[in-house]
């Protein structure tokens, strides 16, 4: 993941865009310097940790400030930026520590909500966020924000480290830098979780090492990316897409405090499940049974019957397994009992996912116990893996000739640019049924950059923009120009696509970026087809979606500028993010 034109110890004029990512600092490790009383979080982060090292800090400007937001006031952060990466970027990030930081194990609700909104007063000026965190309760941290967040369109990639940054041997430095790369590289709209070269979503993941860097898996669900030696590898097809128009939404508060987590174990005693289960206001219980949703019925069925009387009393309790692989199941009869108790199955929900979910939804204005247990037993945020659905047919079969042609996704989307361009809907719906080549052209573009999206925006028919959006297409991908879509249909007067894309949560970056002005990179081919700024007569073959020239489609890089082959071979024009706004 490094940089090409990088070379250490020099100050290059920069040709390449840059991305802007906060980095939240809560504390753990990762911070972590010996005292007195051991190991103890040091404030001070971006001066002591990152400043000094080459791959966090290319000494561009150092003194550059750029701006954040917490509790509502605007208060000017000292930034730095790393060196071009693989992706042709550099990141340029400032950071908001926690006061006081904490170890990991003292986080709770009110953490949580602090993270979720200052990431949602910083939304609009930031394309992605990390957040710095012990590893002991990441994965409930990771989980319990996949939840608080919805709609989400940005990255925000949780991580820490086994060791501390300041010690010889650490895993901190790959930690960190990977997940700045990602946040301000790709447009996964995900909360996930970044160790150890693996990005995983965050609400499956588990610790399961205690000192290994391998400390985190996801034994349930592949991870959405690893690095290697080549760069990121970006799992798409398994990558969430929003599937409604809506803007990003924080749910403040999680109902924690009346909660409990119960682990079933060989000669367990049913008055011991009852005493559990008759704290004063307990509203929802975990229960980790055995392999496959096990729990010992009892001669005489008395712990069903205890369970059967708290759900009776208005109590939500949710089976999962304490196996970390696989899933609960009402199969077997004591699970059968349970089910006929009114436990709902947690399928393959992780005892984090499963706690930090019921806390969620019991705070959730409104909510009957009915909704709750519904919710629970299907997945909100792809916390859990749902029942398979009966697969579509390919689209090859049901489409005209020329679309049944097709043999490439890269052919597949210069189709679907031209339909675009036409306003042909009927078209652009064919080509996207199907769930193969709806998953890979959404995350496609052209030569210059753009998406489906950018095409839409600049398309005669917003009901093709509505649709596109329908399908989870992102409003916050970049084209090379690094422009939005909602840039661009403002840029042509698309007033019907204007709304639309803002319904959808998009936004413009800065007040003065309509005017082009204060934050354009030097061109350094501009004869390739690409528009400084798009004009009014901007057309699809300037968008470049035409087959010649760069081939009709960058491969899934998905966007943010992020796909390898799209960025850095020349005419980029910074146009949607200044280097760094001085305050
Ligand atoms: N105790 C630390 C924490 O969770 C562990 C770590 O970060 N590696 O804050």
């Amino acid at each position: 993941m490094g940089g090409a034109a990088f070379v250490e110890g020099k100050t290059p004029m920069s040709h390449f865009p840059e991305s802007r990512v906060l980095i939240i600092m809560t504390g753990g490790t990762i911070c972590m310097q010996p005292s007195e009383d051991g190991l103890v979080p040091m404030t001070g982060f971006l001066k002591n940790a990152m400043a000094p090292r080459p791959s966090f800090n290319d000494h561009s400007a150092p003194s550059v400030k750029i701006h954040a937001y917490k509790n509502g006031t605007k208060i000017p952060l000292d930034s730095l930026r790393t060196p071009p990466s693989a992706y042709s970027r550099h990141i340029r990030y400032g950071i908001l520590e926690f006061q006081p930081l904490l170890d990991s194990s003292s986080i709770s609700c009110m953490g949580w909500t602090e993270i979720a909104m200052t990431i949602k007063e910083n939304y609009h000026i930031f394309d992605g966020f990390v957040v710095l965190h012990g590893t002991d309760s990441l994965a409930y941290t990771a989980s319990a924000l996949s939840f608080m967040m919805s709609d989400l369109g940005k990255p925000v990639i949780l991580t820490g480290s086994q060791a501390s940054i300041f010690a010889l041997q650490s895993d901190a430095v790959d930690n960190l830098l990977g997940s700045l790369i990602i946040a301000g590289t790709f447009v996964l709209p995900e909360v996930c979780l970044f160790f150890s070269h693996t990005l995983f979503r965050g609400n499956r993941t588990t610790k399961v090492s205690a000192s290994s860097f391998e400390a985190f898996d996801s034994p349930n669900c592949e991870p959405l990316a690893k690095v290697t030696s080549l760069g990121v590898d970006v799992n798409w097809a398994l990558v969430r897409r929003p599937t409604r128009i809506a803007e990003f939404q924080v749910t403040k508060y999680l109902d924690t405090a009346h909660v409990a987590c119960l682990r079933i174990f060989p000669g367990i005693k049913p008055e011991m499940v009852d005493s559990v289960l008759r704290v004063p206001n307990l509203r929802g219980l975990i229960l980790e049974t055995f392999g496959m949703g096990n729990a010992p019925g009892g001669v005489d069925g008395s712990l069903t019957k205890v369970i059967r009387e708290a759900v009776e009393r208005g109590i939500v309790i949710v089976n999962v397994s304490q196996c970390t692989n696989g899933f609960v199941s009402p199969l077997y009869a004591p699970g059968t009992a349970l089910g006929r108790a009114g436990v709902v199955f947690g399928h393959d929900l992780t005892t984090e996912a499963a706690l930090t979910k019921l806390s969620y939804l019991l705070a959730l204005p409104g909510l009957t116990y009915a909704d709750v247990t519904a919710r629970m037993a299907h997945s909100l945020r792809g916390e859990m893996t749902e029942m398979a659905l009966p697969s579509f047919s390919h689209p090859a079969g049901s489409i005209d000739s020329a679309v049944g042609r097709l043999t490439s996704a890269e052919t597949a989307f210069t189709a679907l640019g031209y339909a675009i361009r036409n306003g042909e809907l009927r078209t652009v719906r064919e080509i996207l049924e199907g769930d193969e080549f709806n998953q890979q052209l959404l995350k496609r573009s052209d030569y210059a950059g753009n998406s489906a999206l950018h095409l839409a925006a600049v398309g005669p028919e917003p009901l093709i923009l509505r649709d596109l959006l329908m399908r989870g297409a992102s409003v916050h991908a970049r084209n090379r120009a690094n422009n939005t879509p909602l840039y661009l249909a403002e840029k042509m007067g698309n007033a019907e696509c204007v709304r639309l894309l803002k319904e959808a949560g998009a936004h413009l970056w800065l007040d003065n970026e309509l005017k082009g002005e204060g934050s354009r990179v030097p061109s350094r081919g501009a004869s390739r087809g690409v528009s400084p700024a798009p004009s009014a007569s901007l057309s699809v073959d300037e968008c470049g979606t035409t087959t010649g020239g760069g081939g009709g489609g960058g491969g899934g890089g998905g966007g943010g500028g992020g796909g390898k082959a799209e960025v850095g071979d020349g005419g980029v024009v910074g146009e949607g993010l200044a280097p760094a706004e001085a305050v």
